[in-house]
């Protein structure tokens, strides 16, 4: 297959991300395509559309324009739980909760090249999810949120236990912000997921910037550690 460098779809993996911007219309300040600019321009390595009770005809217009702004750019974009949309709009990837369609069901649908990325707030659902061939996991709500209210949070201690075990790419989710982004980093988090700390901030792209700079000096093979990472 002929390389296209201007479609980032062959080009970026999920391991590659580092900044990963949720997009929900509950909580955007600015419209949804012009968040969705702001957030590339400030150098997200991955979207993610979430919408949990908009309607699917609704869902799919903001997908298509989505698919369209990020097809462009080198920001991977991935959608929440509704499979046949992603499969639909040729997105890159989608996420799963604990509650949606199987790993394996969700397979079928999007196919496999595509990712798949999956909830977890224990060391089981990891191990399962991992078992079952996500590409990532999501691990969290590490500190209280607000976006995601109904889980309460896991803590550090999750994320240290997903760390000693589990081989596939996690993100970090659930009430990061600038103030406590470090503690992350410092447990040995290098992929974040954030989602109001970006999207409901005055200037987007700046707080994309912002976060993008903090973990850039972290790109590395999280496993093997490094020397930024105090064990
Ligand atoms: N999933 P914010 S926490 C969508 O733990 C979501 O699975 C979570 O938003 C999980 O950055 C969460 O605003 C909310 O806290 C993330």
């Amino acid at each position: 297959m002929k390389l296209n460098p201007g479609k980032h779809s062959y080009l970026k993996k999920i391991s590659d991300v580092q900044l990963y911007v949720i997009i929900s219309s509950a909580l955007v300040r600015q419209d949804m395509a012009h968040t969705l600019r702001e957030v590339i321009e400030g150098g997200a390595d991955a979207v993610q559309l979430r919408e949990k009770t908009m309607p699917d005809n609704e869902f799919l217009a903001i997908a298509k324009d989505f698919r369209k702004i990020t097809e462009q750019t080198n920001t991977l974009f991935i959608v929440n739980d509704r499979a046949e949309i992603a499969a639909q709009v040729n997105a890159d990837g989608l996420h799963i909760g604990q509650t949606d369609m199987t790993i394996n069901s969700a397979r079928k649908i999007i196919g496999n090249d595509k990712i798949i990325g999956c909830s977890t707030h224990n060391l089981l659902q990891a191990r399962l999810a991992e078992q079952e061939g996500a590409d990532y996991i999501s691990v969290g709500p590490v500190f209280y949120t607000s976006t995601k209210s109904h889980e309460p949070p896991v803590g550090i201690h999750y994320l240290h236990q997903v760390r000693q075990e589990i081989s596939i790419p996690f993100v970090v989710i659930g009430g990061i912000t600038a103030k406590n982004i470090s503690e992350i980093i410092h447990a040995g988090g290098n992929r974040i997921a954030i989602c109001s700390a970006i999207i409901c901030d005055e200037d987007i792209k700046q707080a994309t910037r912002f976060f993008k700079k903090f973990l850039t000096p972290y790109n590395f093979p999280l496993k093997t550690g490094g020397k930024n990472f105090p064990n």
